[in-house]
């Protein structure tokens, strides 16, 4: 498997943006394609068993490249399909209480908010963190966007993966990079893409 710090651009495969489930395998082999280091399998509102039967159809589709596919919110999930890491926001399971359910060695990573909140989630022991909305988002519409301020003291401060997230784009991304990321996750602006893979080329091309 890809290594959490070679990663740079997440994908989030967000079933809020696939109205066809069946769909999902498909977007996963164009994330791959396009080369989308890392996948998230988001659904809120689904029942772990319809996050089962999704997960590990993706994973078929994920585990023949070496990308890592990270299911969000319920590491019931992880304890029962073979994907390789959780993710959990501040208000889900403790990092502690995901690995536990998970039963296994897995990769948990966290959304963080603010730069206060990015130091609590190193000694909670995660591997990566989110960091944002950066931007407002349309997947998000009830965050309020952090901007761009503090992207280049928590890349100072914290020394485990950063993925910036919300409403970033193609349009938008130098803009982040500017600001220090080196890492960033795309939602929308992936799965709405004309073509995921030329979009997710393109975002790999200048976070390289
Ligand atoms: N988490 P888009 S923002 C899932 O700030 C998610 O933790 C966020 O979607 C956070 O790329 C976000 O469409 C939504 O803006 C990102």
């Amino acid at each position: 498997m890809r290594a959490l710090r070679e990663c740079r651009l997440y994908g989030i495969i967000d079933l809020g943006y696939i109205p066809q489930l069946r769909d999902c395998n498909r977007v996963a082999e164009q994330m791959v394609t396009g080369g989308v280091d890392l996948i998230q399998l988001r659904g809120k509102g689904k029942s772990i068993d319809e996050l089962v039967n999704l997960a590990s159809e993706i994973h078929e589709v994920t585990a023949r490249s070496d990308t890592p596919l990270i299911v969000n919110d319920y590491a019931e999930v992880a304890a029962r399909v073979p994907v390789e890491g959780v993710h959990v926001g501040q208000d889900d399971d403790s990092i502690l209480v995901a690995r536990q359910k998970a039963g296994r060695n897995l990769i948990v990573g966290k959304s963080t908010h603010s730069l206060t909140q990015a130091h609590a989630t190193l000694g909670e022991g995660a591997d990566y963190i989110g960091f944002g909305p950066i931007f407002a988002t349309p997947t998000k519409p009830d965050y309020k966007p952090i901007g761009l301020g503090d992207i280049g003291q928590v890349h100072l401060d914290v020394d485990i993966p950063i993925f910036c997230i919300g409403g970033i784009n193609i349009d938008n991304l130098q803009q982040v990079i500017d600001a220090g990321a080196k890492r960033v996750a795309m939602v929308s602006a992936l799965l709405k893409a004309h073509s995921i893979v030329d979009y997710a080329r393109c975002a790999t091309d200048m976070l390289a």
